[in-house]
């Protein structure tokens, strides 16, 4: 019986990258065009409800060339954002209450022009890319995702961080109105991350706007999230308002709760399991719960990027 429920339910849920090519067209011969399909709609016609602005002038990458990128529906109908509530399709239920313009981050702390910046100055000014990245859940599942974004580093420079700047602290919206998890106390909130000053600044980091050529709907973290793909899922934080270069390592929402389990640097280790679960293996989405296991890679995959950044260090120890 598995067996052949397990092949149609892959077959029909994972976008092919032939696929997700022919949408791409699709969207750019409609935006060329100037053809009044509303948007998303050329997007709907091969993968499904594309509800979101089309980002314009994004740059085609070489980041992920050659992988099978998941589904739309999956990769926007399962998602972590505890601020929404903790079942898996709660963000895609409720989180069309955040009201994601206008929107500002404000970056301080250990830098020459503190300030804020605005989203439509982050669109006017820094030059929007697509890469394709594996993103491992500390859950042991995955997917593969189209964002749309920049490196972090190129919003971070604009700021001119002084030699103090070790770390930079992320901070997640607050305002329960907005956010209806936060009236609960499931975690310390606003959801906080961080990184070490070299991570936030490696090419691989990436400040996401979109996914697949559209604005981030809200449940994956609208209208601006961290996308760090060699580290587990939960550093990726997501819906910034606020950005911190600091001297000392900063609490993070995680780390604080559960320092046993979820490391600061959270980085993606199959030699290290969870606490409760291993972390040797993951499922992808679309696949099926029951479907054969793929084995996580060390750094999820990009070992070979930043496995540099940890030279000497004792993973098992800081984890
Ligand atoms: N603010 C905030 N950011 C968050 C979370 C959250 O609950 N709140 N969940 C994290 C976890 S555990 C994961 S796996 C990813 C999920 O991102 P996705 O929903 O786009 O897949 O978001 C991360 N960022
Ligand atoms: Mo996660």
């Amino acid at each position: 019986m598995p067996i052949h429920k397990r092949s149609a339910i892959r077959n029909s849920e994972i976008t092919e990258q032939a696929v997700w090519e022919d949408r791409r067209r699709l969207m750019k011969l409609a935006g060329a065009a100037g053809i009044g399909l509303a948007t998303g709609q050329a997007a709907a016609l091969v993968s499904g409800p594309g509800k979101q602005p089309t980002i314009p002038g994004v740059r085609e990458t070489g980041y992920g060339r050659g992988l099978t990128v998941n589904d739309y529906a999956d990769a926007t109908g399962y998602n972590n954002f505890y601020e929404f509530g903790t079942d898996k399709r709660d963000p895609a239920r409720h989180a069309h209450t955040l009201k994601t313009s206008p929107w500002t981050v404000r970056v301080d702390g250990e830098c020459e022009r503190p300030g804020e910046i605005g989203m439509e100055d982050i669109f006017a000014k820094i030059p929007q890319e697509e890469r394709i990245y594996r993103f491992r859940c500390v859950e042991a599942w995955a997917m593969v995702v189209p964002w749309v974004g920049f490196p972090l580093s190129a919003l971070l420079e604009r700021f001119k961080p002084t030699s103090r700047a070790k770390y930079v602290a992320f901070e997640t919206l607050y305002d329960p109105e907005q956010m209806p998890g936060q009236k609960r106390r499931i975690l310390d909130w606003p959801y906080r991350e961080g990184l070490r000053m070299d991570e936030a600044m490696h090419p691989l980091t990436l400040l996401a706007t979109g996914i697949y050529g559209e604005r981030l709907p809200n449940q994956n973290g609208a209208p601006l999230r961290l996308v760090v793909p060699w580290k587990y899922g939960f550093k990726s934080i997501k819906s910034i308002v606020s950005i911190r270069f600091t001297e000392t390592i900063p609490h993070t929402t995680w780390w604080k709760l559960a320092p046993r389990e979820y490391g600061f640097y959270a980085n993606v280790n199959p030699a290290v399991d969870h606490p409760r679960w291993s972390q040797k293996k993951h499922r992808l989405l679309g696949e099926g719960l029951f479907s054969g296991k793929h084995e996580t890679l060390p750094f999820n995959g990009y070992a070979d990027e930043v496995a540099g950044l940890y030279k000497g260090m004792d993973l098992r120890k800081f984890f």
